[in-house]
């Protein structure tokens, strides 16, 4: 039978991905998690239901279109089946008023080599999210005897996950950057939580960005899990809003990064990639002044690139300035308009989960530095 799961890092060539489906999305109601999440002045602020649906199919085809990109350059696509997620659901410890999508798969799938994990969400809403690619899952495990099929402790979620009036309205912007560059985030620790996408895999390597969404539990959970791999926690301190690594620190392949300007990696923890010849570079500003209406994410989403090898990345199409900057530095790139595509949860990479890519396990950092801020 054939090996069907087999990823180590987000640069070697990609034959075999799974991409999201905006249908069905909500705009899901506040929660101790999300309200941290949501910009102050964002226009989602107090709003929930299900998204238009003209903005859902809109949606919908640029990922379809996106689909074709990718088939067209040699990946294989399979795609989630989406529940009806404005359901109410309820678990022993919560209730929430709705779930959200399926548009982002690599914030709930972390393929590491032969294993995609299911994550461990702080948002209640995106308790259920990994149900929508249970049927893959099950497909690969028949098909694949080397898969292995796995899901991360569930966190409970309760009250005592997130920290009590940590969000006030009258938190300045300087206040708020102040809180977490000192790594004071709404989640506590009294359990394991993290989103896949604050995972950057680096073959033998794990850079787990620290902040809203994932805690330093989950660091030492990693560490524990993966005892062959090397995990260290990044945090970026300008970033008011810190969650999912791939609009911050962004690897090109190997030896590259490009990191967010306005989030730069502080200075003792570049240490690492200075002692192994990794070349950090800032990222080209966005072409745009804002995202587009009714998105989580940033304006960043310009640098949300899936890398398909070491020569080749996939771009946003109106990403103008990051595309010449790929350009510059040796990529050939393909534009795929994807502006429709943010609101339902992120950029390129966000909508990509990885099933196979070539190659394996490598040590790309032989020279590891002892850093406190590492675990
Ligand atoms: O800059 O808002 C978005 C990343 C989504 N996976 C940002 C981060």
């Amino acid at each position: 039978m054939p090996k069907i799961v087999n990823s180590w890092n987000d640069f070697d060539p990609l034959k075999h991905a799974i991409v999201g489906r905006a249908d069905f999305s909500m705009i899901p109601p506040e929660e101790p998690a999300t309200s941290e999440k949501v910009p102050v002045d964002s226009e989602m602020r107090g709003m929930w239901g299900p998204r238009p649906t003209e903005t859902v199919e809109k949606a919908n085809e640029q990922l379809d279109n996106y689909v074709a990109v990718l088939e067209k350059h040699g990946v294989k696509v399979d795609r989630p089946t989406p529940l009806q997620w404005n359901q109410h659901i309820q678990t022993p410890d919560f209730r929430n008023d709705s779930m959200m999508t399926a548009m982002p798969p690599r914030d709930i799938l972390l393929t590491i080599g032969n294993e995609i994990m299911a994550s461990a969400n702080s948002f209640r809403c995106r308790y259920f999210e990994y149900l929508a690619y249970w049927p893959l899952m099950n497909e690969y495990f028949e098909n694949d005897p080397e898969f292995k099929w796995s899901q991360a402790p569930r966190p409970r979620l309760t009250d005592k996950s997130y920290k009590h009036n940590y969000y006030d309205e009258k938190i300045s912007l300087e206040d708020r950057l102040i809180r977490t560059a000192n790594k004071d985030f709404v989640t506590t620790e009294v359990e394991p939580m993290w989103d896949a996408a604050d995972v950057m895999r680096v073959g033998k390597d794990l850079f787990i960005q620290h902040g809203l969404t994932t805690n330093r539990k989950a660091m030492e959970w990693f560490k524990r899990y993966y005892p062959d791999l090397r995990v260290h926690s990044v945090n970026f301190p300008g970033d008011p809003y810190p969650i999912h690594i791939d609009a911050t620190f962004v690897p090109l392949r190997p030896g590259l990064i490009i990191n967010n300007p306005h989030r730069p990696l502080p200075v003792e923890q570049r240490a690492i990639f200075e002692a192994n010849d990794w070349q950090i570079v800032e990222a080209a500003k966005p072409a745009h002044d804002g995202p587009p209406p009714l998105c989580y994410s940033s304006v960043w989403l310009s640098m949300n690139c899936l890398v398909l090898d070491h020569k080749t990345v996939v771009v946003e199409e109106s990403e103008v300035y990051q595309a010449e900057q790929m350009d510059k530095l040796g990529m050939n790139v393909i534009p795929v308009p994807f502006r429709d595509a943010y609101p339902f949860g992120g950029g390129l990479h966000c909508a990509t989960a990885d099933v196979y890519r070539e190659g394996g396990m490598e040590d790309y950092f032989p020279n590891q530095v002892e850093d406190p801020t590492l675990v």
